[in-house]
């Protein structure tokens, strides 16, 4: 492609992150680190039952606490709202959307809840005062269980709704049963994929101020200031042209920040009541209650296939917790993996259902994957069992189905760009040495020890880089997928990109720079890359679904464009040449046959400031901005290995190596993809082996610090063995696809299949995530019976 052939090294290379010098410095800016002077505090009152009755409240010992400035109950402020948080995604006509305000008033419906808030001049004075908040609360019937909260008489979330069914959702091609029903093999499984609990390093924070004009700035430890902008104006009532959101350093996010919280409405709404600055930083505890949850879904699982291992027909009937409310896009999430329950493989018949529930839980939402590690999971488990079935080498079975030809269109309708799934593959097993692996199980079984292994794979393709706005506006998304960028030479020559996108740990600063100082042939250190702030930057979609560079950063590639574009009129019109006769490489302009006589961009920058000779007519300075909307979305896709050790009489594991080969198109900084995929694995992994947060039977919640919830350190696992094949996408000029996801999408089933993989002997055909060793022994002496 011509046009990624121009692109010179700066992008491909292994530029150290930008960012690393403050943060590694421990100089960064994050929201608990800013202080206005008279600031206060805020505490929420957090409803210790997962569903009662707010009967009385009486907050007068907490107003008559030390240092305290104010208490309100839910019922004091709900006059402030002018809206509820905002639910941007109501997936189908008749979904229930029931309303969700920053505090309950009359019940809470999980445990959690917010039902009043202290203000305090310390942290800690509101804290201590929030327990002095005396309410009398009538416990009510709860359920955690999604599939029992289906059931009749089940506790409702919502009693005016009737039900807890929040949505049915569907997509299924004709003739669908007819192709089921002709199928040689029909294999069902089910799974259940447990809670997550994201865990950012920084838990969320937020301070916020309102002027004497109404004029709001909100600082906010999220990755959406933009859409957080216009939903403040839904909740609160501030044109969004008086509010201003800055996400200063943001300690990680994982999609748990891609949301409007309950908690960023009411430090905006106190500040205006107390004429002060308040605010508020979330604990880890309170992290594990009040920030949304991932994934808890039941899925059923059904192939057609013919005797010889070709698939025809997929079907899907998922049943997804909610949560007790909707947050910002909860009814989406399953929805994102909706399209790729065939993953790679070409499979002509095609059936997706998708159940949304309210249970008396913390919400769901985006949490890293969001809907394609479901979607992956099951359909990267259902290959294996499809496999076993058959007969059949899972690695055959898998090839013999994969989508060999592109653009391919899928029976469920997108169409995927570009893709070469056999060299991924090809390249994995390269680095695996399978048969040194195989020969090493058959020993280990031989020698009937207690260390058994096993291998297991994942060839995945997923669907990111969220966009494009027709698409997502069809399925309801309220918000577009288009994303913009300016580039600003200043005057002496150094350069200012503002993206839309907004960073929170994926090194924008260093590969949106790179992208700049290639097109524009500028050093990489004239570059500074500015975000996460609305007055900087007005027009923005932000970071989630992998979507920065391949929106984002493609807007910066299309700016960069304009102003090539423009300096070449002015080159053209002082150098009294055609246009056409200019050339632009490495930063200059030159006369095609007289390479003397040049001017690099720079000097052009100088020139488009001072105005003193420009063409007629032409504005001063020299200034770009570029939105991009793509045609598609994006479409990495890879092939990852695990290798496992299992224990057979604890049941313990211990992963022994993974291997990823993973396809995200023209890459633009390499050590950056890997710490993506490094991070994404570390992700899927952990909820394969560790982290599952559990409900009880009446819905309280057992995992609530990180002794019960078990996110994994460096020290429980391999360094991965990462390598990557480049299949340039053709829907946009950098050949790029997203990276954000992909190792979190992939990695889960892998290591499943390997665990089954290394207990098959046994009789073992399935095991629940996570694989504890209670999980694991439990199976293998379920098996030997
Ligand atoms: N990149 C690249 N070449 C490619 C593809 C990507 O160099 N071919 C670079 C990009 O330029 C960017 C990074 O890799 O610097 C990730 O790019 P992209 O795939 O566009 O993903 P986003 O920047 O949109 O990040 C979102 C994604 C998501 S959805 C989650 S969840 C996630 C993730 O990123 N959360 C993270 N990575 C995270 N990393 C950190 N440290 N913290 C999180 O919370």
């Amino acid at each position: 492609m011509a046009i990624t052939e121009s692109i010179q090294t700066v992008v491909g290379t292994s530029v150290k992150r930008r960012e690393d010098a403050s943060l590694l410095r421990g100089r960064g800016t994050f929201v608990d680190n800013l202080t206005l002077p008279g600031t206060v505090y805020m505490a929420i009152v957090r409803c210790p039952y997962p569903h009662a009755r707010i009967v009385t409240m009486n907050l007068d010992v907490a107003r008559a606490a030390e240092g305290v400035v104010a208490a309100f109950s839910g019922a004091d402020l709900a006059e402030d709202w002018k809206g509820s948080l905002p639910c941007a995604w109501p997936v189908t006509e008749d979904i229930k959307m029931p309303p969700h305000f920053p505090l309950a008033t009359d019940e809470a419906r999980f445990q959690g809840d917010g039902v009043a808030v202290v203000i305090a001049s310390s942290r800690a004075l509101a804290k201590d005062a929030a327990e002095l908040v005396e309410i009398d609360y009538e416990p009510l019937e709860a359920t955690a269980d999604v599939e029992k909260a289906l059931e009749d008489g089940a506790p409702l979330v919502h009693s005016d709704l009737g039900t807890n069914e929040c949505y049915v959702w569907k997509l299924e091609t004709d003739d669908f049963q007819a192709a089921l029903d002709a199928a040689d093999v029909v294999v069902t499984r089910r799974y259940f994929q447990p809670r997550l609990i994201p865990n950012a390093i920084e838990p969320r924070g937020v301070l916020a101020q309102v002027g004497p004009s109404d004029e709001v700035t909100i600082w906010s430890a999220t990755q959406v200031p933009h859409i957080l902008r216009f939903a403040l104006q839904i909740v609160l009532g501030y044109p969004e042209s008086k509010i201003r959101v800055i996400a200063p350093d943001v300690g990680g996010g994982f999609g748990s920040k891609l949301d409007v919280y309950a908690e960023e409405a009411l430090a905006i709404a106190l500040a205006k009541r107390l004429g002060r600055p308040v605010k508020w930083t979330e604990e880890r505890a309170e992290n594990y209650v009040a920030t949304i949850h991932g994934r808890d879904t039941v899925h059923h699982l059904t192939f057609g296939a013919t005797k010889d291992g070709k698939i025809t027909a997929v079907k899907s009937e998922a049943t997804c917790a909610m949560g007790a409310y909707l947050q910002l896009v909860t009814p989406g999430i399953p929805l994102l993996g909706a399209w790729i329950y065939s993953g790679p493989y070409e499979i002509p018949n095609y059936s997706v259902t998708f159940t949304g529930v309210f249970t008396h839980t913390t919400p769901t939402d985006a949490y890293r994957g969001a809907g394609r590690p479901e979607a992956t999971y099951v359909l990267e488990r259902t290959m294996d069992a499809l496999a076993a079935e058959l007969g059949m080498d899972p690695l055959e079975l898998r090839r013999k189905n994969f989508v060999k030809e592109f653009p391919h269109t899928m029976a469920s309708g997108l169409t995927i760009d570009s893709g070469d799934y056999d060299a991924s593959l090809d390249r994995l097993l390269e680095l695996l040495d399978l048969d040194s692996i195989r020969s090493e199980q058959e020993a280990l079984r031989a020698g009937g020890g207690a260390q058994q292994i096993g291998v297991g794979y994942s060839t995945y393709n997923e669907m990111c880089g969220l966009a494009p706005s027709r698409i997502l506006g069809a399925i309801r998304y309220a918000v577009g997928g288009w994303d913009s960028a300016t580039i600003r030479f200043q005057p002496l020559g150094s350069v200012q990109v503002v993206t839309g996108t907004s960073p929170h740990g994926q090194g924008h600063e260093t590969t949106f720079a790179q992208i700049v100082a290639d097109q524009l042939g500028v050093d990489l250190g004239d570059v500074e890359v500015l975000h996460g702030d609305t007055a900087v930057s007005q027009l923005g979609m932000d970071t989630y679904g992998s979507r920065s560079l391949t929106v984002g950063g493609v807007a910066i590639w299309h700016a960069s464009q304009k102003i090539v574009d423009k300096a070449r009129k002015i080159v053209a019109h002082q150098l009294e040449v055609s246009e056409d006769d200019l050339e632009f490489a490495n930063g200059s302009f030159s006369v095609v046959g007289s390479p003397d006589r040049a001017m690099d961009v720079k000097a052009v920058a100088f020139q488009a400031h001072s105005a003193h000779n420009l063409p007629d007519g032409m504005e001063p300075g020299l200034e770009a901005t570029a939105t991009y909307d793509p045609p598609n979305f994006s479409w990495p896709a890879g092939a990852h290995a695990a290798v496992i050790e299992v224990d057979i009489e604890t049941g313990d594991t211990r992963l022994l190596r993974y291997v990823a080969v993973d396809d995200v198109g023209t890459p633009v900084n390499p050590m950056i993809i890997d710490g993506q995929i490094h991070g994404g694995i570390t992700q899927g992994v952990a909820a394969a082996l560790w982290e599952e947060g559990v409900y009880d039977e009446d819905a309280n919640l057992l995992s609530t610090t990180m002794t019960t919830y078990l996110v994994p350190s460096a020290a429980e696992l391999p360094s991965f063995e990462t390598a990557r094949t480049e299949t340039p996408s053709p829907t946009n000029p950098l050949g790029v696809k997203g990276v954000g996801e992909t190792g979190t999408i992939a990695s889960a089933p892998a290591v499943i299949n390997a665990v089954v993989d290394a207990l098959s002997h046994l009789g073992v055909t399935d095991i629940q995530m996570p694989a504890t060793p209670e999980r694991v022994w439990r199976a293998i002496e379920e098996a030997r019976q």
